[in-house]
């Protein structure tokens, strides 16, 4: 039976590789960081095979005690501090965790293979954030970096350390360079759930407006997924490189506003829709596409289904849940103006 180790497992993608992992019939093992996390009940009733460690990217000897105990043949690095917007609030932190955590991670393989990096093969989650003001468009594993956010600027770390051990070390590392991918289990501070979300609420008359920030945005979003089983296929070749996951096709927020409204029964979104100068980033990233031509041509991967069925499940996902007798609490959405 193959064992993986994945970081961030309480986060969306966490999740969905987990389940994919346990379907494939690997021992999957979760590292939840903190006391009592609240999310590690969730992780485990989600998926119940689910073995949990306690372990910290922040902490060395954690990380090392985590694959001791876990003895992976496959780690999946998907923990981060993954919000853009909130990584100019804790710039040190995001830096900390997403950036200095990936070496952590790679140094704590390197204490447990004494030395041979290609025993345990390793996928680091690298983000599509690292192209920020875009060089061209398309963007694919050539494309120069120039990240706009304290958060892009951590993953361009992550990347190139995760390039650096393989290439000074040998190790069998993979950086996997994702576009924005969503799902009903996004959180409800990014754009695609703070929309799905607010637009079935209003729908249901317990929401009169929803505030935003630059709905001029583009973006190439995907379902999570279908993403997850792209960073299992990485890990499956020959050789590691590093590899672009993208639908190709880029929307602006204003078109995921369309099909949500339209979905949720409410028609037209402007009079409940206003632009809040507070959401609004210091440094934007206008408008992403990714090449996935690589992925597409070495690992067989392709999306499977196209971004108005996305948004629809999303809604509907939503739609569901507020309906329940009850629903699931409204996690505190950070980028609510309230909050100072
Ligand atoms: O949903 P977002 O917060 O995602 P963002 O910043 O693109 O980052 C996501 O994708 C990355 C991959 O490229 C990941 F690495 C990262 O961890 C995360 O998953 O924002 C998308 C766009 C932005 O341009 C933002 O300015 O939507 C715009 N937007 C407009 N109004 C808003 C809002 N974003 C949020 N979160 N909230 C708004 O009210």
């Amino acid at each position: 039976m193959p064992r993986a180790l994945i970081t961030g497992i309480t986060g969306q993608d966490g999740m969905y590789l987990a389940e994919f992992l346990a379907g494939k019939g690997y021992e999957v093992f979760g590292l939840i960081r903190g006391q009592n996390n609240p999310r590690a009940r969730l992780v485990a009733d989600v998926i119940p095979s689910i073995r949990l460690l306690s372990g910290d990217l922040r902490d060395l000897p954690s990380l090392v005690g985590a694959l001791e105990t876990a003895r992976p043949d496959e780690v999946y690095n998907l923990g981060a501090i993954s919000f853009v917007g909130m990584s100019w609030r804790q710039a040190e932190l995001t830096s900390e965790i997403t950036g200095l955590g990936v070496l952590r991670m790679l140094e704590a393989l390197r204490i447990h293979t004494q030395g041979d990096l290609s025993k345990v093969r390793f996928y680091q989650a690298s983000s599509s954030e690292m192209f920020g003001k875009v060089r061209e468009v398309p963007q694919n594993e050539d494309t120069p970096f120039h990240p706009r956010s304290p958060y892009g600027i951590a993953k361009a770390f992550g990347h190139y350390i995760t390039v650096n051990y393989r290439e000074s070390y040998g190790a069998y590392a993979c950086s996997g360079i994702l576009f924005n991918h969503e799902s009903p289990r996004r959180g409800p501070e990014f754009v695609t759930r703070k929309v799905t979300r607010g637009a079935a609420r209003i729908a249901l008359g317990q929401q009169d407006t929803l505030l935003l920030g630059n709905i001029d945005a583009c973006r190439d979003w995907g379902f999570a997924g279908d993403y997850v089983e792209a960073m299992w296929l990485m890990l499956q070749q020959d050789e590691p490189d590093d590899y672009v996951i993208a639908t190709g096709e880029t929307h602006t927020v204003r078109d995921l506003l369309d099909i949500a409204f339209h979905r949720a029964g409410v028609g037209d979104w402007e009079p409940h829709v206003r632009q809040d100068s507070r959401l609004l980033r210091p440094a934007e990233v206008d408008t992403l596409a990714g090449d996935s031509s690589r992925a597409r041509e070495r690992l067989g991967w392709k999306p499977r289904g196209n971004f108005r069925d996305l948004i629809e499940m999303m809604v509907d996902a939503d739609l569901a849940d507020l309906t329940r007798a009850d629903p699931a609490s409204d996690p505190t959405d950070r980028e609510d103006p309230r909050w100072a």
